[in-house]
């Protein structure tokens, strides 16, 4: 079987199991601090989905967000980077609105995509210079559109904090209106489906935008981080995502006139991990 195809398999065989287990006792643990948690569900899907991996491919690299392979540095050979479930507080609390994410990278450019929308039983996928797909269904190319007639994703959270809620601000307040889904892959997805014409967040680990990226790139949207450069997979990133028009627009009009400012953030939110 195709490299492609083993990994759709694959991703639907974990939601399954994610419709599965979440039935049964879920016992959830802290992280970092109080609000980021991690469940035996998400630790058992990325346990699932590495063993099966490493069984049909063990020559390939595994980036996983609970534990696989946090000290590679390098992109050179096939990479996958995995998040078993992307919103896990909307998994634990709703009980909905939660993604299975997973890139694959070949020598850092990206292959193939997924997003598996698992409670909706949708599977955004795209695979290098073949186009992505909702399903079955091919997505069509993006609008170009302004951000005053755009609907912007961004959580509010963000837009609190002194400094950055300055600049993501008047993004907000310029745009038709704004959206929070909890779940920055199927926020990217939303972006290349045009449900959202543009994501922004200031912090995303590789594993929430690694399997969106080839997705919206696939439908010609643009990602890069808050400074316009590209994102890398081996550390955490500010992330830019939108059609080509709007994601310019935010770049030059409200992203470069602070170019201060989110240097300082870059250096502070996105150290190497
Ligand atoms: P997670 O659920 O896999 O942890 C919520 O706005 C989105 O941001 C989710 O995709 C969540 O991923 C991610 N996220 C939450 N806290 C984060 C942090 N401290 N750094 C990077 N991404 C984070
Ligand atoms: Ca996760």
């Amino acid at each position: 079987m195709y490299l492609y195809d083993y990994a759709k398999s694959l991703v639907l065989e974990a939601g399954n199991n994610i419709r599965k287990w979440m039935h049964e006792d879920l016992r959830i643990e802290e992280k970092s601090n109080p609000n980021d948690l991690v469940t035996n569900v998400d630790k058992s899907i990325e346990k699932f989905l590495v063993a099966q991996i490493k069984d049909i491919y063990p020559n390939h690299h595994i980036i996983g967000e609970e534990g696989h392979g946090h000290d590679i540095d390098s992109d050179e050979g096939i990479i996958w980077v995995i998040d078993p479930i992307d919103g896990t507080l909307n998994f634990i609390h709703q009980r909905q609105s939660f993604a299975i994410s997973i890139g694959i990278f070949k020598n850092g450019k990206p292959y193939a995509g997924f997003v598996y929308d698992v409670m909706n039983d949708v599977l955004y996928h795209a695979r290098s210079g073949q186009g992505a797909y909702q399903n079955e269904t091919k997505l069509p190319f993006l609008k170009e559109t302004t951000v005053s007639e755009s609907i912007i994703g961004v959580n509010p959270n963000w837009l609190t904090k002194p400094k950055l809620g300055s600049i993501l601000q008047p993004i907000v307040n310029d745009s038709r209106s704004a959206r929070a889904y909890g779940s920055a892959a199927l926020e990217i997805v939303y972006v290349a489906t045009g449900q959202l014409e543009a994501y922004m967040t200031p912090r995303l680990q590789p594993w929430d935008f690694a399997g969106g990226l080839i997705i919206l790139q696939e439908v010609g949207g643009r990602i890069t981080n808050f400074l316009g450069n590209a994102l890398s997979i081996t550390q955490s990133n500010s992330v830019i995502v939108g059609n080509q028009a709007i994601h310019h627009e935010i770049l030059v009009d409200y992203m470069q006139p602070h170019d201060e400012i989110l240097q300082e953030l870059h250096q502070r939110f996105n150290q190497n991990n």
